[in-house]
């Protein structure tokens, strides 16, 4: 007994100090110790000293509005996270710091730190030191294994399994202290470290056991957390962009149908080159409002605000301008699809109808109240698999449906698809070609998205009043 309580600060010692490399281009240990203690003081456990470097190296350059280190700590993470950077801890910043997310810091101390360290061979060998008893040991070697394929599916890199001896990936399922001066805080917050690629600790992966860790899309999904570790593990830092892997917080993607962000492509590939593969992976891009080529898959108004669904994201907008909001569309209704085809409000029931192939949800507000329902419960007939946009013509009464060159009108007070349709959008919309995207009404007029062009339409007179550009509401 005596043995192991003497051997735990020597076990500390010889995993780092000898190796400051390691040690330096790891951000987890980069912390001075008391910040841990600091922050206590601070109402948050995971603010910004936490994850950011407080160590002010030399005296502060120029004297801005203010040279707290709290305040400019708080201005840099606020700056990270895209928020708006007010140097206080408001509640968007509040609520963000509370998102579980990655041990590791998310701007490190650039003087001290070499650029990106990566291994300096491409193949590389893991060990599974233990399993958390949270799910079948089969699961846990899958879902790493497919942690590990994700980043080799796109360089030029293998990973092999060893059960003894060397290797250079270490995985552990860890509790509270232990024993590299990055303790884990229990439950939520920090799910998982990973230490910069290097000898001995480097690259090792550390999971928080006190976390549940699952196969499924409940939290926290194993293979999602560990592909992200792994990330930094083989040199990769945190990214900004919301939608990639790199991203601190963990991810708003369903496990199932994750596919590598084009971000984390990039950043793995500037370190290890692209794979032998004839054809290069390529993988999604996160919108941004002010790409000339946004393509819209949907929109429709939501109380008053547009509502763009992007693949697995919504742009937010209120019509009148002001700030719009980037989202994941999980985020706000998580048993919804990404990649939907079409989506519409009924001003008078105040429902909102989003559809995904052949299947329909019903949206009361930010409650899913109903599906998915086969699109044959409105009135389309059995062939048609897919819509292409809908829009309620408000002072009409009636729904339109886009599908390839017809459309088909639906009445909201009788609850029936109306007689004679479907017809050419090209009779009943002049003007207007085949495929549409996406449609939107507001205050009397029908907008149209196809490519990445805009028409604004005049339903009453059937001509098109202004050709715009399809981000034209999005203040750019
Ligand atoms: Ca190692
Ligand atoms: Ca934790
Ligand atoms: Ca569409
Ligand atoms: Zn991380
Ligand atoms: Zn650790």
């Amino acid at each position: 007994m005596s043995a192991s309580i003497l051997l735990q600060p020597e076990l500390q010692q010889n995993a780092l100090s000898p190796h400051p490399t390691a040690v330096l281009g790891c951000a987890v240990c980069c912390l001075p110790s008391g910040i841990a203690r600091r922050s206590g003081k601070q109402k948050c456990k995971l603010g910004p000293e936490r994850f950011y470097d407080l160590k002010t190296s030399g005296r502060p350059v120029g004297r801005t509005k203010n040279s707290n280190p709290f305040v400019k700590k708080l201005e840099e993470m606020q700056q990270f996270f895209g928020l708006e950077v007010t140097g206080q801890l408001d509640k968007k910043t509040v609520e963000m710091m509370e998102k579980p997310r990655c041990g590791v810091h998310d701007i490190g101390d650039y003087s001290t730190v070499p650029k990106s360290s990566a291994w300096q061979k491409n193949d590389i060998t893991y060990k599974i030191v233990n399993f958390t008893p949270d799910m079948p040991q089969a699961d846990v070697e899958s879902s790493i294994k497919r942690a590990f394929k994700v980043w080799s599916d796109v360089t030029p890199l293998t990973f092999t399994r060893v059960y003894d001896g060397d290797c250079d990936i270490e995985i552990k399922f860890v509790d509270g202290d232990h024993g590299d001066n990055s303790p884990f805080d229990g439950p939520n917050g920090i799910l998982a470290h990973a230490f910069q690629p290097g000898p001995r600790i480097g690259g090792d992966t550390h999971f928080d056991e006190a976390e549940t860790f699952t196969k499924t899309s409940h939290q926290y999904n194993l293979f999602l957390v560990a592909a992200h570790e792994f990330g930094h593990a083989l040199g990769l830092h945190h990214s900004t962009d919301q939608g990639a892997l790199m991203y601190p917080n963990y991810p708003n993607t369903d496990p199932n149908h994750f596919h590598l962000p084009q971000d984390d492509i990039d950043a793995i590939q500037s370190l290890y080159g692209q794979t032998s593969n004839p054809i290069q992976p390529t993988g999604p891009s996160t919108p941004t409002k002010c790409d000339p080529n946004l393509v819209i898959d949907a929109v429709t108004t939501l109380r008053g605000e547009l509502f763009f669904f992007v693949n697995r994201f919504i742009l937010r907008i209120h019509p009148r301008g002001g700030e719009s909001d980037l989202l994941f569309i999980q985020s706000l209704w998580p048993s919804l699809p990404s990649d939907v085809d079409a989506a519409y409000e009924n001003p008078i029931s105040g429902d909102i109808l989003v559809f995904k192939g052949d299947k329909y949800w019903t949206l009361d507000g930010f409650e899913v109240s109903q599906g998915p329902k086969s699109i044959t419960k409105l009135g389309f007939p059995k062939n048609v698999k897919k819509i292409d946009a809908a829009v309620h013509a408000e002072h009409l009464g009636k729904t339109f449906f886009f599908v390839k060159n017809k459309y088909y009108s639906y009445d909201e007070d009788r609850k029936v698809m109306d007689e004679g349709f479907p017809k050419f959008i090209a009779k009943g919309f002049p003007g207007m070609r085949p495929g549409i995207n996406a449609a939107f009404y507001y205050r009397g007029l029908l907008y149209f998205f196809q490519d990445s062009v805009q028409y604004e339409y005049n339903i009453d007179s059937k001509r098109i009043q202004q050709v715009l550009r399809s981000n034209s509401w999005m203040g750019c």
